[in-house]
């Protein structure tokens, strides 16, 4: 269904066997609480326009605000919140143009680095950016000291901002000391990428959330069974019960804290390697985690609303 490969626009070539994002998503099954949040999607450039950060680990096709913002309408989502990519570095310019661009619809979390102005990151609040993204996946970034990060976290807290954190499971024990440490609101994507061919109730699994138990201002997503599913089946072809083996993980994080998980397409999808989900299925994946209404209601709606626009009626 992916017709036309897509472009990447400026002077830059697409990651060699780049997988671009699913042309005609499904209609979702699944109808969507009215005033449902799209927690976690990127844009990509486009290139000519925001150029790819120079110390990128990848470069994907050009991903538009038009063509987020076209999903968004197309799956029954409100609003978005759009995390910086990687691939744009710590040069927000994208992310802000598209909260710009979103007329109150969108959020963002940003990339920032020590230098920051005080000044910059007041803009950065004014465009609509609540949080910052510190990632700790090797082959996504360089290392930061953790310093660095502290100093920055210690910053945001006067704008209220909140701090998401990307890891793989093995590093949580090394990274545990360092998140409790963290002075706001921790958002862990992915659910902290558990590997889900473990069982649930391992020992993995259970450290995390014990850290999630222990620690009540630690949220996290429950995103990506795209990304983690070993076994699959894809969300392809009308499937409608894609990623079994992700499903005990994400509904236990759902089921234990509900009122402290998000949910996201992670359109359009970056470094994925064996395909390319039809984002109205994945859709259709949220009754298979929340399958009780007011559970849904937390997860899409309550929670981002709570972290994202506090100030705001719903709908
Ligand atoms: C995701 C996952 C990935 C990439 C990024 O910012 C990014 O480049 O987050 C990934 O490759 O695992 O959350 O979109």
């Amino acid at each position: 269904m992916n017709a036309a490969a897509k472009p990447v626009t400026g002077p830059f070539e697409k990651t060699k066997g780049w997988l671009d994002w699913f042309d005609r998503p499904s209609k979702p099954r699944f109808s969507l609480p009215p005033g449902s949040v799209d927690a976690h999607c990127h844009v990509f450039g486009p290139g000519a326009e925001f150029p790819f950060a120079p110390e990128r680990k990848y470069t994907p096709c050009d991903a538009s605000k038009a063509q987020l913002f076209g999903l968004r309408d197309h799956l029954g989502f409100a609003r978005n919140v759009v995390v910086q990519a990687t691939c744009h570095g710590a040069d927000n310019s994208a992310m802000v143009d598209a909260l710009r661009a979103s007329g109150g619809k969108a959020r963002g979390v940003a990339t920032v680095r020590r230098e920051v102005s005080d000044a910059e990151l007041k803009r950065l609040h004014q465009a609509g950016v609540r949080g910052v993204r510190f990632n700790f996946v090797k082959r996504l970034v360089d290392f930061t000291p953790k310093d660095e990060l502290i100093e920055i976290a210690g910053r945001i807290v006067e704008h209220d901002w909140h701090v998401v954190v990307y890891f793989e499971a093995a590093d949580l024990p090394e990274l545990i000391d360092f998140f409790t440490a963290l002075p706001t609101t921790v958002v862990v994507d992915h659910m902290g990428r558990p590997d889900v061919a473990k069982p649930v109730d391992g020992p993995e699994f259970s450290r995390f959330l014990k850290f999630m138990d222990d620690y009540e201002n630690v949220w996290c997503k429950a995103t990506c069974p795209e990304r983690l599913s070993v076994s699959g089946p894809p969300a392809l072809n009308g499937e409608q019960h894609a990623y079994r083996d992700v499903v005990p993980f994400a509904r236990k994080v759902v089921e234990e804290f509900p009122d402290r998980v998000l949910w996201g397409t992670d359109w359009p999808h970056p470094n994925l390697k064996g395909h390319m989900p039809d984002d109205g299925l994945l859709v259709d994946f949220i009754p298979e985690i929340a399958d009780a209404p007011d559970l849904q209601e937390q997860l899409l709606v309550d929670n981002p609303m709570r972290l994202y626009w506090p100030d705001e009626k719903r709908g």
